[in-house]
């Protein structure tokens, strides 16, 4: 049985709540997943930082089954960027249905990853299946449920900390265990390159679903 103690808990007026969800809502939708990135580097404390408020996400039991892998290096960059490429181009060539790549189209993707060498870092998500406890495996729980709610915490907390980045996923991904030398009971999730803008960077105009599009009330 833990301890427990008092919650720490500073209240809001009504008045304070609406005002302050208004600007979460303002901050938090202009943020964008782009492909153009920067090479500029930034403190990696700013990157420590977000991940350890994504690491503060609730997760089953408490037992936060990730794991969060800066790659910093030049060489492993550029071998990420092959191996990525070359699922990414199945997937474009035959792999994603005709359908998939009709959706795609409008954004104008292809199997070109160039930003996986050019961001200053590359955060690869895993998520930890099992631990092993004294020889056996022990079943993490809601794993993806857990992993994920961290995933949406790192991507807001880089936001406000002033970087961008993109929830890549060339699947299937079993190369960056390899590549990264990580554990049997870690699987990557996502990976995230992870730095500023490129000055000339765009992103396309599309539009999020409405209020009455995503809300209902029973
Ligand atoms: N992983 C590929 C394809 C892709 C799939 C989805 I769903 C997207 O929203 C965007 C891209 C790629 O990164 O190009």
């Amino acid at each position: 049985m833990y301890e427990f103690k008092p919650l720490d808990y500073k209240s809001k007026s009504e008045e304070e709540m609406i005002r302050v969800s208004n600007e979460i809502l303002e901050n938090c939708s202009s943020r964008r997943s782009i492909r153009d990135f920067s090479d500029k580097k930034f403190p990696r404390e700013v990157l420590e930082n977000v991940i350890m408020t994504a690491s503060s996400a609730p997760s089953g039991a408490n037992k936060q089954p990730w794991t969060f892998c800066i790659v910093e290096d030049p060489k492993i960059k550029s071998e990420i960027r092959k191996a990525a490429e070359k699922e990414e181009y199945e997937n474009y060539h035959g792999r994603m249905s005709d359908t998939w790549l009709a959706d795609l189209a409008p954004l104008g993707t292809d199997w070109n990853k160039p930003f996986l060498e050019t961001v200053p870092y590359i955060v690869v998500l895993f998520k930890r299946v099992y631990e092993d406890f004294q020889g056996e495996k022990r079943n993490n729980y809601y794993v993806n449920e857990s992993v994920g709610i961290a995933a949406g915490m790192f991507i807001m907390a880089l936001h406000q900390a002033g970087l961008a980045t993109l929830t890549h996923t060339p699947s299937p991904m079993n190369f960056l265990q390899k590549i990264l030398g990580r554990p049997d009971n870690e699987r990557a999730y996502l990976l995230l390159p992870v730095g500023y803008p490129a000055t000339n960077a765009e992103v396309p105009v599309l539009t999020k679903k409405s209020r009455e599009e995503v809300i209902i009330t029973i």
